[in-house]
């Protein structure tokens, strides 16, 4: 049986300074990640048949984890995948925006890039209470913004995020107290762009033909 672990961040936890702090990045992930971890093996420990799945393979197949650690393992392994990929979608500040395909599909979806960054920061604003903000591709290729409560990802729908933002307290409160659209403002500065155009990309090779 292998237990889940915390995962490298790709950068130092100043990195995304000043727009996302040191202190907000290392209790993110040494403390709250690490809790989603420790709680997703502590549930597991009930069931070892269970535990050499992925975290996206948990909850992919939730329905068929049983009764008595159901909820857990949606809420631990759903908050380890999202963090496992949120930092992934950041990185040092650049003036890179998406390329190729993705932005091609951006602009005929939301008019311009600055269209789509309106539109997911209103969904990321109004997401009341704890979630996430995502950008996603649906099983037809197209692009949807949306929101998911709690630890909730958007493969649960049938949909690939590219792009995930936490809007958690705990993701900005340090720093930006109770302003949320100050962080959202200030995360844009940080999003590693070229990850999510290679997602994008990702997710639109693996739609199956619908024939
Ligand atoms: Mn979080």
């Amino acid at each position: 049986m292998t237990s889940h672990t915390l995962p490298k961040l790709p950068y130092a936890y100043d990195a995304l300074e000043p727009y996302i702090d040191a202190q907000t990045m290392e209790i993110h992930h040494t403390k709250h990640h690490q809790t989603y971890i420790n709680n997703l093996n502590l549930a597991l420990e009930k069931h070892p048949e269970f535990s050499d799945m992925t975290a996206e393979n948990l909850i992919k197949n939730i329905g068929s984890i049983p009764e008595d650690i159901r909820p857990s393992v949606k809420n631990n392994a759903g908050g380890h995948l999202n963090h496992t990929f949120f930092w992934t979608i950041m990185r040092p500040p650049t003036e890179k925006g998406p390329e190729d395909g993705l932005i091609k599909t951006v602009n005929s979806t939301f008019g311009s890039l600055d269209g789509f960054k309106d539109l997911f920061t209103k969904t990321a604003l109004t997401r009341f209470g704890s979630g996430w903000a995502w950008l996603s591709v649906t099983n037809l290729g197209g692009l949807e913004i949306h929101s998911t409560t709690n630890q909730d990802n958007p493969i649960i729908e049938g949909l690939v995020p590219i792009l995930g933002l936490d809007v958690w307290e705990h993701a900005y409160y340090l720093k930006y107290q109770n302003r949320r659209q100050e962080y959202i403002e200030n995360w844009w500065k940080v999003v590693n762009w070229d990850q999510v155009t290679e997602n994008y990309q990702k997710a639109v090779e693996n739609i199956k033909p619908n024939i």
